[in-house]
């Protein structure tokens, strides 16, 4: 929205002047023929860059963690993965609806799996539950406040899931986030896992799509699935050149949507009735408490809207502020004055 300091998510970039420019020219095919020469070239390139044999391009990392459950697991089997999970309350139960799988939620503090805890969940076949088909691990953990597995952790559970015959996918919709807190590349990253997905849509702000990486052999069933959920896009290097700005030139930048979380995090700590651990704050996300201040997190939003910022609430009394490329250093300094008056 126009004018307005739009934190609600990193969903609501728009794309680049140069963005723009490259759709303007891109050379296009029939992507279902494999004939769109810069989808092609996006599918090449997300591949070398995650050091994976292979990518699909696909509208929307719904669509790309959808597939890669249906990849790994066969019908009636559990997912493992964390209880705040986007693939389990954000998806519209598409473990289930496509790939008639059941997720095996596990509590955590701060949306990061250990070892030692999957371990403890995982099932054989049995005569009365379902056997354990994947290991489902988000980095950056959305609802947990954008927090980042540590390296050794995601090599851990992907050497525990390797003794034992299971695959490991990597909800990786923010993994360059993850990868510039840690200051890594993301084929490190990738490296232990089976798959990841990205997203080009989110804080590297191309308008449309997001990638899975794997196996070539994977990805060609994948191609499959992703016809049958519709996502057959004939000359969608439309929407590839945009990608491909995000992929190459964006990531250098989330330094500074980081740094803005960080200022905005520390400064919102400061309003009285705002709850929040500021040193937790390690990417863009920024989840504060508002219980204190006696509103509802629906009230508190629509307040915040009044005075030009946008916000949304995640719980009953959680608010979450992203931060991204069409935010400002200022913008930030300017919604935590709007915090303040409206926790007053
Ligand atoms: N997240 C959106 C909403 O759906 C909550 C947001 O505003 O953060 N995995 C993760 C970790 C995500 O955060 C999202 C989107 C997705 C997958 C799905 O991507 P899309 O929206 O492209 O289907």
């Amino acid at each position: 929205m126009e004018n307005l300091i739009d934190l609600r998510s990193d969903t609501v970039t728009r794309p680049t002047a140069a963005m723009r420019r490259a759709m303007f020219v891109a050379e296009v095919g029939d992507d279902v023929y494999q004939e769109d020469p810069t989808g092609n070239r996006l599918e090449a390139r997300a591949a070398e860059v995650f050091g994976k044999e292979a990518a699909l391009f696909v509208p929307t990392g719904t669509m790309g963690n959808t597939i890669a459950i249906k990849l790994h697991t066969r019908h009636g089997e559990e997912v493992i993965c964390d209880s705040r999970s986007h693939i389990l309350n954000y998806e519209l139960s598409m473990m289930a609806w496509f790939a008639g799988c059941v997720a095996r939620p596990i509590d955590t503090s701060n949306g990061i799996l250990e070892w030692d805890q999957i371990a403890r969940q995982i099932r054989p076949l049995g005569p009365h539950w379902a056997p354990t088909g994947l290991i489902e691990i988000e980095n950056t953990h959305n609802m947990a406040g954008g927090t980042v597995y540590p390296m050794a952790m995601i090599q851990e559970i992907a050497r525990g899931a390797a003794e034992r015959g299971l695959k490991v996918h990597m909800d990786g919709a923010r993994v360059f986030h993850a990868a510039t807190a840690l200051g890594v590349a993301v084929a490190e990253i990738a490296a232990p896992v089976d798959s990841v997905m990205f997203c080009l849509s989110k804080g590297l702000a191309a308008p449309v799509g997001s990638m899975l990486v794997g196996t070539k052999k994977d990805m060609d069933a994948g191609r499959l699935l992703r016809k049958r959920l519709g996502g057959g896009m004939r000359q969608a290097g439309v929407l590839a050149a945009a990608g491909l700005i995000a992929l190459e030139q964006m990531p250098a930048r989330l330094q500074e949507d980081h740094a803005n979380a960080r200022l905005l995090a520390e400064r919102l700590a400061a309003v009285r009735g705002i709850q929040l651990d500021a040193s937790k704050v390690q990417t863009n996300i920024v989840i504060f408490d508002i219980a204190a201040t006696g509103r509802t997190a629906a009230e508190f939003s629509k307040r915040l809207k009044e005075r030009g910022v946008l916000m949304n609430g995640i719980s009953e009394t959680q608010v979450r502020a992203v931060t991204h490329c069409d935010v400002t250093e200022q913008d930030c300094r300017d919604a935590v004055a709007a915090v303040a008056e409206v926790a007053r």
